[in-house]
């Protein structure tokens, strides 16, 4: 009598531990297809039944990175509210933010390095490297974690934000005590008292930009830059 419920108990488990496993970031889609191009992939950082689509760049620097952020051409409305940058928004070939969640469970699951390239509105291109980046949980406001700068030629703007929790326009987690960064930055972030780093700004075409509403990287281009192209990606360290 009780052969038969066992058996119907234990076939989706079966299954299961069969199943391959899905790939969390672009390092385990290079792992798995080691000659991939840069292009948009479906990742799983949730778990296997949800899917994401994120732009891999499997070039720069030996590749498997995934991008967590990119502006550059300014066809998304980056000045939203707290639940799309918890969720995401954007579309995966062009301007996108992936997402503080997906964020989080992917810099959990292993420790992480970070590029943020950026290129202004005369072809020049820089970049910066950090050794470390995490982003904690959504009980902990996902606070951001950041060390071990590089200088790729746009220096250090993102130290200033090292442990600061992310705010939005309907979410005040900064530390300035008059007010809330996001409605002087009009984007999201991990604004301190406020921001060197504000690429989640207005696209505003370059220099003309209002000061500190732009797609800012301070110790590059200053704050009345507004940056042609940005992108954050991500990779497990060595
Ligand atoms: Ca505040």
């Amino acid at each position: 009598m009780t052969f038969v419920p066992l058996l119907v108990f234990l076939a989706p488990l079966l299954i299961c531990s069969n199943a391959q496993a899905k790939p969390k970031d672009c390092t385990d889609i290079l792992k798995t297809y080691r000659y991939s191009r840069s292009g948009v992939f479906g990742i799983y950082p949730f778990d296997d039944r949800f899917r994401v689509l994120v732009y891999c760049d499997m070039e720069t620097d030996r590749g498997a990175w995934t991008m967590i952020q990119r502006r550059m051409d300014g066809t998304v409305n980056f000045c939203r509210p707290w639940d799309q940058y918890v969720s995401g928004f954007g579309k995966a070939y062009g301007e996108y933010w992936l997402g503080l969640e997906f964020i989080h469970k992917i810099t959990n699951r292993s420790k992480q390095e970070l590029l943020v390239e950026m290129e202004d509105f005369d072809g020049n291109k820089a970049f910066a490297k950090y050794s470390s980046f995490s982003v904690g949980p959504e009980c902990q406001g996902y606070k951001m974690n950041v060390s071990g700068f590089i200088n790729g030629g746009a220096g250090n703007s993102l130290t200033v934000h090292n442990g600061m929790k992310f705010t939005t326009l309907d979410k005040d987690q900064d530390i300035y005590k008059y007010g809330n960064c996001a409605k002087r930055g009009y984007g999201g972030w991990w604004y301190a008292s406020c921001h060197h780093a504000n690429p989640n700004g207005i696209y505003l075409w370059g220099s003309a930009a209002p000061y500190y509403a732009g797609i800012n990287w301070s110790t590059w281009k200053g704050l009345s830059y507004s940056l042609k192209s940005i992108s954050f990606k991500i990779r497990p360290a060595k």
